[in-house]
């Protein structure tokens, strides 16, 4: 990475992604976003599967509030041009990328740091985690996607009470409203989110990219238009991988599915 504000690993298929800022809670600055974008990228083209998570105490407190503050002083330069939406774009890179996304929480997963994590598209808690959009309290709106990514995950009653009252949710509580799907033990998010990271690895590429890039759009359509959409890709050519997948299925070497304890 071009800074040491996010950090990279490749181990086998799966590539490890954190948050960096752990003495400002991995608060969110732009440097930061361009960074993480960097990696989201880097992984994309060599993994087949990507885990995010924070360094330190918390997995990410939101905005950088300082940064946004300088921006809001009445004597800062107006900018010369419109900024892109840099959080827009990087997080849709996260959540329409090339790769699926684990992401691996742990203490405050707040404001900017929640619509992060409702960017991956597994959301795995230990049990010091705890979730809020606090942009009533701070004066802002939400910015990173949220709006729409979030909401669709938690519905606007959920988030309605959570931007207006402040409400957070803890682990268990944000397994409830479909927030996280995995609750583990203080320390073992990171260790399970590979755990199921190395398992989408392992899935066909072609078939995590409609399941990532697809079904998500789907949510968008018509019912019939959404029916068209996935005759479209069942019926797509498919790689040859499909065709080795289905042979071993039939000649009994695959893995069997196991009925849950
Ligand atoms: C920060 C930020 C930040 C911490 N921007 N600097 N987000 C929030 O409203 C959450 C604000 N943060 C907190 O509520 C707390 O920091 C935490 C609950 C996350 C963690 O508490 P704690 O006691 O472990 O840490 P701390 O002592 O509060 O913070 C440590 C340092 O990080 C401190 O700086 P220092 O120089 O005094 O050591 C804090 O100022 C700094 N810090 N959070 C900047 N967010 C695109 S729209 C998205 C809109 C939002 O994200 S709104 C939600 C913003």
């Amino acid at each position: 990475m071009s800074t040491d504000l996010v950090t990279y690993e490749l181990k086998g298929d799966v590539a490890l992604i954190g948050l960096n800022r752990p003495d400002k809670r991995n608060a969110l600055n732009e440097a930061t976003v361009t960074a993480l974008g960097e990696a989201i990228d880097k992984a994309g083209d060599e993994a087949a599967a990507a885990v995010l998570f924070g360094h330190g105490k918390v997995f990410s407190a939101g905005l950088d509030l300082a940064e946004l503050a300088a921006r809001l002083d009445p004597d800062a330069p107006f900018p010369r041009r419109r900024p892109r939406q840099l959080w827009h774009e990087t997080f849709d890179r996260i959540a329409r990328g090339y790769i699926p996304v684990v992401a691996a929480v742990h203490g405050a997963v707040v404001g900017g740091g929640l619509e992060l994590a409702a960017a991956a598209h597994i959301r795995v808690a230990d049990e010091t985690a705890f979730f809020g959009l606090p942009e009533g309290q701070r004066g802002i709106f939400v910015g990173g996607g949220g709006s729409v990514r979030v909401q669709r995950i938690i519905g606007y009653p959920t988030m309605a009470d959570m931007m207006l009252t402040g409400r957070l949710y803890s682990a268990r509580e944000a397994v409830e409203i479909r927030l996280a799907q995995y609750v583990v033990p203080p320390g073992e998010a990171v260790a399970k989110a590979v755990e199921l990271a190395q398992k989408i690895a392992k899935n066909s590429q072609n078939t995590n990219w409609m399941i990532t890039n697809v079904l998500p759009r789907m949510n968008d359509m018509s019912h019939d238009d959404g029916l068209f959409m996935e005759h479209l890709n069942s019926a797509a050519k498919k790689p040859p991988s499909s065709l080795e997948r289905l042979t071993s299925f039939l000649d009994k070497k695959a893995e069997p599915l196991k009925q849950p304890e």
